[in-house]
């Protein structure tokens, strides 16, 4: 093949793009609760060790493109669309009101506002450090956080405490450290009753976020099943006002199965909102779209939310990669990974519906003929031959997912 010039690149990637056998149109997609963050499409490629590879993107253009992929919902951090130095100010509330005509004019939602409170040097020892007056500046932000989130229309705010916790040991004291984080979220909580009312509107759902690692060596409320004894410890004074933001990626970098940890949040009705993206284990914060790695434990998770009702959003929550141009991001990344999502989504409903699948659940639970007696020999005899439909089941899920049960046949 010839060299590609610049000015040709983009229309060969539209073009591929189609070859890909085209998408969801803008209104099949508006359908699902999917919001896209602010941040992930503004990501410039940037970190430790890589310098950006994209330009800046406004929340004007983001908003504008959600409206045109299908992207119903928007998310956003203070510090996102608000210059750190601006907040709580005239020149915040000018900025918010562009942000809502944006909204308004793309008939774009702001569904989820969240805090910065792990990139300014203020949290370099965390958003509940010893010194009484970055918690005092921290409860500000959280509070004005809410006060935009109303504005905005959203109904949730999320909390990733991201440096709540050390890197060298011995320094921190940890449950000192938790009650003073929670004083933090009880005056978010406490906020929000009283702009809620001013403003006639219902309390927003707050969800905190958990990671394993990063950007702490040690994190203090490392997994969602942490942040749930967080919210039963007595510590808040509004718990029935918590839930979770689990992370798909986060559950999986310590190593966990992402769903489990999200049928432990569902049983204690704290599954609230969802970052839904991809990656791998026991490694760090990659934040690959969704179904690039583990599609096929996509399936399982969207399984189980369907089965269990689950009706937060889907909030997009990946970086694109740094291989990824800024066409690319809108051209490729964000409907790509919506309409990963979408198809995943729909193939969990016919997981569900499949008649294999549902018989040989129905025969595991109607279980063998019972044996005489409770002796354990005999009860594994009568069940020996039920039980090998757990694998006839996991094989059904993967003809699915490759398509199979749609005609997809053997053949070479
Ligand atoms: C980082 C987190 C981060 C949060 C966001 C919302 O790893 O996933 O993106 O989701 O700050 O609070
Ligand atoms: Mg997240
Ligand atoms: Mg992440």
């Amino acid at each position: 093949m010839q060299p590609i010039p610049p000015s040709q690149q983009q229309a060969l990637v539209e073009r591929l793009m189609q070859a890909c056998g085209g998408s969801y149109t803008p209104e099949q997609r508006r359908k699902y609760f999917i919001s896209g963050p602010q941040w992930a499409a503004a990501y410039q490629g940037q970190a430790l060790f890589h310098a950006p590879t994209r330009e800046p993107v406004s929340f004007e253009e983001v908003i504008r493109k959600w409206a045109e992929i299908g992207i119903g919902y928007w998310s956003t951090h203070d510090t996102d669309v608000i210059p750190t130095s601006a907040l709580g100010t005239d020149q915040q509330w000018e900025i918010v009101a562009r942000i809502k005509k944006a909204l308004e004019d793309n008939g774009v939602q702001c569904s989820m506002v969240t805090t910065e409170t792990f990139y300014h040097p203020v949290w370099a020892a965390g958003p509940a450090a010893e010194q009484p007056q970055v918690r005092e500046y921290a409860k500000f932000r959280l509070e004005n956080t809410i006060r935009i989130g109303h504005e905005l229309g959203a109904r949730y705010v999320v909390y990733w405490p991201g440096s709540l916790g050390y890197q060298v040991q011995g320094a921190i004291d940890e449950p000192q450290t938790l009650k003073w984080y929670a004083e933090a979220i009880n005056a978010a909580c406490e906020a929000d009753i009283a702009i809620a009312q001013q403003k006639g509107r219902p309390t927003l759902k707050h969800c905190l976020e958990a990671k394993p690692f990063e950007p702490q060596a040690e994190i203090l409320l490392p997994t969602s099943d942490a942040m749930l004894a967080f919210i039963d410890s007595g510590l808040l004074t509004h718990p029935e006002m918590v839930g979770l933001n689990p992370e798909y990626l986060h559950e999986l970098m310590w190593g966990a199965a992402p769903r489990a940890a999200l049928a432990r949040a569902l049983l204690r009705g704290k599954l609230w909102h969802f970052d839904v993206n991809d990656g791998y284990r026991l490694k760090h914060d990659v934040d690959i779209a969704v179904g690039l790695v583990n599609p096929l434990d996509w399936l399982n998770v969207l399984v189980l939310l369907r089965t269990y009702g689950y009706e937060g959003p889907f909030n997009l929550d990946y970086k694109p990669p740094r291989t990824t141009s800024n066409h690319g991001v809108f051209a490729v990344s964000f409907p790509s990974a919506v309409d990963r999502f979408i198809t995943l989504w729909e193939m969990a409903g016919e997981v569900s519906a499949d008649p294999i699948i549902q018989e040989a659940t129905e025969a595991l639970k109607a279980g063998g003929t019972p044996a005489p007696s409770l002796d354990a020999d005999q009860i594994f005899a009568m069940n020996r031959d039920l039980l090998t439909l757990h694998e006839l089941i996991a094989h059904r899920i993967f003809q699915i997912l490759v398509g199979q049960h749609r005609g997809r046949v053997y053949s070479i």
